[in-house]
């Protein structure tokens, strides 16, 4: 792989090289996704499952052919079980809110970890408000790992629901997911795992894991924005109640009652990005053609040079230090305020991501305002991370 395949990456910035080390906030695209995306408009622009005409039938079948390629990409039972949402966020209120309505109850509880994005929060707070549920909360460590003691003690007989996610994206944890289902399931809990900094890092194996739910982004694995992916176990969702009403997640209307449509439609109403899910086609074929677990490597080794490298800065501290990590690097430099950090990187041109991250818990766990945060790619380089090194040594006498 070169820069030819991520053209933006050639980008100066400020007259530096463009050095993107923000990749868990959003990964650049290979120039095979950016042409899919034109190539549709150019081609095949039509709405899908509906039309009676040749544009129409060819835009449905290249978009049904992307979900038979999530689901193997996956390796989920059916492509029944692939929902198409905007992201990782719309998945995951999607199953809160409609699993809430369903299952949810005065004086339930919901397990959440203290990790979580607000994303993996705030959907089950409002499902929990709804109900009169309340949430529990799964501790971890300084090194930012998960206490699995304390989580096997908060399941209770009112536990209706886990939700974890796979990767932390502020202390970069790979928490053990296949262990935190097979609990819940001990006490007959399904459980929502949140991949949205797991599946461009990893393989994903939703049937070895065994999890219930499992929802992820497009755009943080090489697609465009504006698709992302719910995955459920056919059994669970085909008890769901709809969550949006709309075009094709009917079977029939009057006004007086409607009939929904089978799985997966009955969870994707009205007209799909439909340009975006082709695009994430053309980023599974991108990832798998440069080997998920070759691009998993990569990332780990240059996770522990980059590790081995900030740690040997004067003043630097490191938040999320787990055994098992991704490539995700949290740090303070001395007392200085997180934002003046990125906003002196930047102006050599490294793009870091500065604050809570969305993760707000995690700060206050701390006792900290926010970190500056670099994450990794599969294009990611040693001289990336050397030219992060170099200009934190450039700014720290600033700062410091
Ligand atoms: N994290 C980050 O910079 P959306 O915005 O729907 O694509 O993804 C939400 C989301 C959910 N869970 C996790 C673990 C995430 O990391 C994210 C997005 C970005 O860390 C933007 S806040």
């Amino acid at each position: 792989m070169t820069n030819t395949d991520f053209p933006i990456l050639d980008t100066q910035v400020y007259n530096h090289r463009l050095v993107y080390l923000d990749n868990a906030a959003t990964t650049q695209k290979p120039r095979e996704v950016i042409e899919t995306l034109t190539n549709y408009y150019l081609t095949l622009n039509s709405n899908i499952h509906r039309g009676a005409h040749y544009l129409a039938a060819q835009a449905t079948e290249r978009y049904e052919e992307v979900r038979r390629k999530v689901q193997q990409f996956i390796n989920a039972a059916s492509s029944s079980e692939i929902v198409f949402t905007r992201g990782t966020t719309e998945s995951i209120n999607l199953v809160a809110s409609s699993f809430g309505q369903a299952f949810l109850h005065s004086g339930d509880e919901v397990i959440v970890s203290g990790m979580e994005h607000h994303s993996n929060i705030v959907p089950w707070q409002l499902a929990a408000q709804r109900a009169g549920a309340t949430l529990r909360v799964i501790p971890f460590s300084d090194q930012g790992v998960l206490d699995l003691d304390a989580y096997r003690a908060l399941f209770s007989s009112r536990t209706r629901i886990v939700a974890c996610t796979h990767v932390s994206n502020t202390l970069g944890t790979v928490n053990p997911v296949a262990e935190i289902v097979a609990v819940a399931h001990d006490h007959g809990v399904p459980v929502l795992i949140d991949g949205a900094q797991a599946v461009a890092h990893m393989p994903v194996d939703v049937q070895h894991l065994g999890c219930d739910f499992y929802c992820f982004s497009g755009h943080k694995m090489y697609a465009p924005m504006g698709v992302g992916v719910m995955y459920g176990r056919e059994e669970l969702l085909s008890q769901l109640p709809p969550y949006q009403g709309g075009g094709e997640m009917i079977k029939d209307v009057t006004f007086e009652r409607t009939t929904y449509n089978d799985l997966p439609f009955r969870f994707e109403a009205g007209t799909p990005s439909v340009g975006d899910v082709l695009g994430l086609g053309a980023a599974i074929d991108f990832m798998q053609r440069q080997g998920i677990d070759n691009i998993g490597r990569h990332e780990e080794q240059l996770l522990r040079y980059a590790t081995d490298r900030l740690s040997a800065l004067p003043g630097i501290r490191l938040f999320g230090t787990a055994p098992h990590k991704a490539g995700v690097i949290s740090f303070l430099l001395g007392d200085a305020h997180p934002y003046d950090v990125g906003t002196l990187l930047d102006k050599l041109g490294v793009a870091v991501r500065t604050g809570h991250h969305c993760t707000q818990p995690i700060m206050d766990r701390y006792g900290i305002p926010g970190t500056v945060r670099a994450s990794l790619a599969c294009y990611t380089t040693r001289d990336d991370i050397d030219a992060l090194v170099d200009a934190l040594g450039r700014i720290a006498p600033m700062l410091m």
